[in-house]
This record gives C-alpha cells, structure tokens and sequence, in this order.
C-alpha cells in the first residue's frame, strides 16, 4: 500500500518501506510505503494547496457536511472489509470491529457532518456606535498523529471535527496499523471529498511523526499516543507557536463499594480493563475494591477471567485476541514480572499463550499496593490488578494519587458515593455503573498527564477552528 497525498497513492519519494506484521503469527501482512521527512512535506504542501486554492474551506458548510455523511455511508458499506482489515492489523477479535470499532467511528462522522453547518460566529453589542461580529474559521492545514490500539476510530475521532469545520488534514497513521486508514482515505475520495484535504502518511513516528509535528506549514497538532511522546510533539509544536491537543496515557480507577451488585460490578470491571486485550486508554487498570467485599471479588474476578475465550480474532467465539505488537507484548510480560517482584498475589494467568504471536493470558493479581509498579504504570494489557479500601476519603484520596487522569469509575448504587466519588475524582471521565461508553456529542479527553484538549462534541470543533472578530463603525448611532 502507498501514501496518500494530493489524491493519489504514490511511493515515498526514496522508495522506502516498512513491514506491517499480522500480530496472530508476527508473520508480514505486507510492505507499506514509509513516508520521510520529504514526504510529508510533500503531503503538507498539498494540504495547503487545498486549503488556499482549493473548494473544501469555501464551499458551503452544508456541502462539506453532505461529502462527510457520504464517506460514513461508504464506509457502512465497506463495514466488513474494513472490519477485516482492521482484525487483521491490529489484532483485535473481528466480531468486535464490527459491532463497535465501524459503527461508532460512522457515527462519529456523521455526527460532525451534522455540524459542518452549524459553525457561526456571533453578533456582538459593543459600547461604541459600532457593529461588531465575528467569524469561526478553520484553523488551516492540521497535523494529525494516531495511535494503533483503535486505529479507525482515532482516525475518525480525528478527522470528523477537523474536516467540518473546513481544515485541509496530513493524517500521520501508526507504523502498527496503517491499513485501515488507507482504505478509509480511498473511500474519502470516492466520496468526492477534494484532492489533499486529506493525506496520510504512515512511517514511523521518529521520522514521520516528528517531520509532521515540527513543520512549520501545519497550523495545528492533534495527537493521541503516550505522554512521553506526547511532551516532545508539545515542544515540536511550541516552535511554530501553534495549538495543540494531546490525549494521552492513564491509569484509571475503579471504585467498586460494599454495597455494588457484585456480579454486575465483577462482569463491569472485568471489561473495563480487558476489552480491546487492555490496550485503551481508558483501562481501568486500579480495581478498588472495599474490603467487606474483597476476597469474593477476587475469587469471582479470577473465575472470569479463567472462562475467557482467547484466540484467533476471526473466530466468533473469541473475546481476546493478541497484543498488537512484539513490543507491547514484550512490554506486558515485563510488567507481570515485576508485579510479582514486588509482591503481588498472581492469582491468574501471567504467562504467554502459545509460541508465536503476541497471546497473553488474562492475568489477575491481588493485594496490589499504590506503591507498586503495576498500580502505578500504564500496561496497556490483559493485567488486572486489585487494590483494596475502607473508607470512601481514603480511596479518593488514593484513586487521585497518580499522574493521569482520563477516566475513572464508580460501582454503588448509594447515591451520596455516587455523587461524592464522581465530584471528587480528577478525570475527565467518570462512569458511574459502567465503563468505556462513549458518545459522538460527550466531551472527552484527561485531566493532568491525560492531556489537553476535548474531542467530542461541541468542544472539539473549538480545538478546529478560530475566531475572527469584525469591528464596523456606523453612520447613524443604533436605535
Ligand atoms: O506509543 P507512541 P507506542 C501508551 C501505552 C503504550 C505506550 C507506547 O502505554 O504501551 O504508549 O506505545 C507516533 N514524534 N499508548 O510506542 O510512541 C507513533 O508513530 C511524532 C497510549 O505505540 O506514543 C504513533 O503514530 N510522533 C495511547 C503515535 O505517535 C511520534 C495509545 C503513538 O505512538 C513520535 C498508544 C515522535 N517523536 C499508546 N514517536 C492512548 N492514549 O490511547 C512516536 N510517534
């Protein structure tokens, strides 16, 4: 497969390539086209050809709309190519791409497109005999850098705000998962959406990634990765003095009470951290539990676990599929170690499942301690860990004591807790009685470490656009 840009699939200017492997084996998918620094200079350029000279910023709102609720529709159609192609990049069990991965990256489009035309500015009184108003106007060409845990819906996150809001894009797509995308920006085209308002340009994020984030023709970053990364593209971006998002790494707790349904509060838990094989962002990754509930919870997380069907991602049956990469798998296995180092009860799992691919097996520990590494890093895998609590100030005390702050949880059906704890919790996120539900209109996005910014919504299109205020003197003073 080849980069996009300008509206055409070319070769990276060297001839370059990289591999993209299937994470079920660690065998080659296929060589895709890896953009350099050149590239994506090239791919910047034609964005802001199509910004400057193009139709896409100057054409109605309506229309603009009318192209991205075309690209959600052929992407509806394409569903289970996508879908299959998304499985086999990334790992993840098809019959989940399908019924969540696909439908809520096309809701998301079709969402923004609904508020392609809905943009305006305001007429404002002033104090002198004045007109004064003001326009929201796209920012300009924007660089955009995803991840590789949910690459269609980052991809769709991204774009849906970016685009109806009239911003030519350069999508740099992660070197783990660069299929989906390329897919998606040929229906793009097909959809009639213009030459060069969107490009993309996989490679790797030290060179591709850094090239996009540093250059000086982007008016604006968006970035969803790891904090670690995410501190050098806000540095990057500084130098040009332009905006940036960023939503990043957390480590988010789960505060199950003594009074929870405790079925309803083990099946939540259990899929707040393993959905997607632990690779979100959101992972509720500190089980609280309070103590009058402690070992039962334990017991009932463990049995959970243990019935949990891992495999090959196109079987039905299948809930957990590989980890995306030798990487983060190597990763994973590395942060059970050390959970058992540090003394944490290993109560399931643990080890790798078979000897080829990145299979890990749902792993449950016990008797974690804040002070522990598992409690305190992001592992972005199948490993949970629980932590036990008494009193409700201390668990906020301690559900807060960390850097991140993405999302966090609440199991009780006690109002007060409820009230308390999600007032309380430093998280841009809280799900009182569930998790990971998201919607195309709902802010989102971390508090601390987390990131900055909100996508979603009303609040992301503001990240996409800027105001341009009018002043107008009048002849005649206003009745
Ligand atoms: O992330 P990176 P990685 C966390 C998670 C995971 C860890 C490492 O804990 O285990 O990060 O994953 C591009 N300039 N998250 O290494 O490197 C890169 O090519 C510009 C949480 O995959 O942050 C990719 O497109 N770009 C997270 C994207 O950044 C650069 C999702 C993310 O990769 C770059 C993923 C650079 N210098 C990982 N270096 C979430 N918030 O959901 C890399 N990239």
């Amino acid at each position: 497969m080849q980069l996009l840009i300008d509206g055409e699939f070319v070769d990276a200017a060297g001839g370059e390539t990289f591999p993209t492997e299937d994470p079920r084996t660690g065998d080659i998918l296929l060589d895709v086209a890896e953009a350099q620094a050149e590239d994506v200079d090239r791919a910047v350029k034609a964005a802001r050809k199509a910004f400057d000279h193009g139709p896409w910023p100057r054409m109605s709102g309506r229309e603009r709309g009318r192209l991205i609720y075309k690209l959600a529709d052929l992407m509806e159609e394409h569903l289970e190519e996508l879908a299959t192609l998304e499985s086999l990049d990334n790992g993840k069990p098809l019959s989940v791409a399908k019924s969540s991965d696909l439908p809520e990256a096309i809701d998301h489009l079709r969402y923004f497109a609904g508020w392609a035309d809905k943009i305006h500015g305001l007429t404002i009184p002033t104090a002198g005999n004045m007109q004064a108003h003001t326009y929201r106007e796209p920012l300009g060409v924007v660089g955009q850098i995803i991840p590789w845990n949910f690459p269609i819906l980052m991809q769709a996150w991204k774009l849906g705000p970016a685009l109806a809001a009239g911003n030519t894009v350069v999508m740099k797509v992660a070197e783990q998962t660069p299929l989906s995308a390329l897919r998606v920006g040929e229906l793009a085209l097909e959809a009639g959406i213009p030459p060069g308002v969107l490009n993309i340009v996989p490679g790797s994020g030290s060179v591709a990634g850094a090239a996009l984030a540093s250059h000086k023709g982007v008016d604006k970053v968006a970035f969803t990765g790891s904090t670690e990364v995410g501190k050098i593209i806000m540095k990057q971006a500084a130098e040009n003095v332009v905006p940036v998002t960023l939503e990043l790494g957390g480590k988010s707790p789960f505060v199950v009470c003594p009074d929870a349904d405790l079925d309803a509060a083990v099946e939540c838990a259990h899929q707040a951290l393993f959905f997607n094989m632990g690779q979100c962002c959101t992972a509720g990754s500190r089980t609280f539990v309070h103590e009058s509930i402690y070992d039962e919870f334990v017991k009932r997380a463990v049995k959970r676990a243990s019935e949990k069907a891992v495999g090959d991602p196109f079987d039905d049956s299948t809930e957990q599929g590989p980890q995306v990469s030798k990487e983060q798998f190597e990763k994973i296995l590395g942060y059970i170690k050390a959970g058992q180092e540090e003394g944490a009860e290993l109560e399931y799992g643990g080890k790798r499942i078979g000897d080829k691919g990145y299979f890990v097996e749902p792993t449950v520990f016990s008797n974690v301690t804040d002070d522990m590494s598992i409690a305190k890093d992001e592992i972005f895998g199948p490993v949970q860990s629980i932590l036990k609590w008494s009193t409700i100030e201390e668990v906020l005390e301690r559900a807060n004591a960390t850097e991140y702050g993405l999302a966090a949880g609440v199991f009780t059906q006690n109002l007060n807790w409820a009230t308390t704890l999600s007032r309380g919790l430093k998280a841009g996120t809280v799900w009182v009685n569930t998790w990971n539900v998201f919607d195309a209109g709902v802010p989102f996005g971390g508090y601390k470490l987390s990131g900055i910014g909100r996508e979603h919504g009303e609040a992301a299109l503001a990240h996409y656009t800027q105001t341009k205020s009018v002043y107008q003197p009048l002849e005649e003073p206003l009745n």
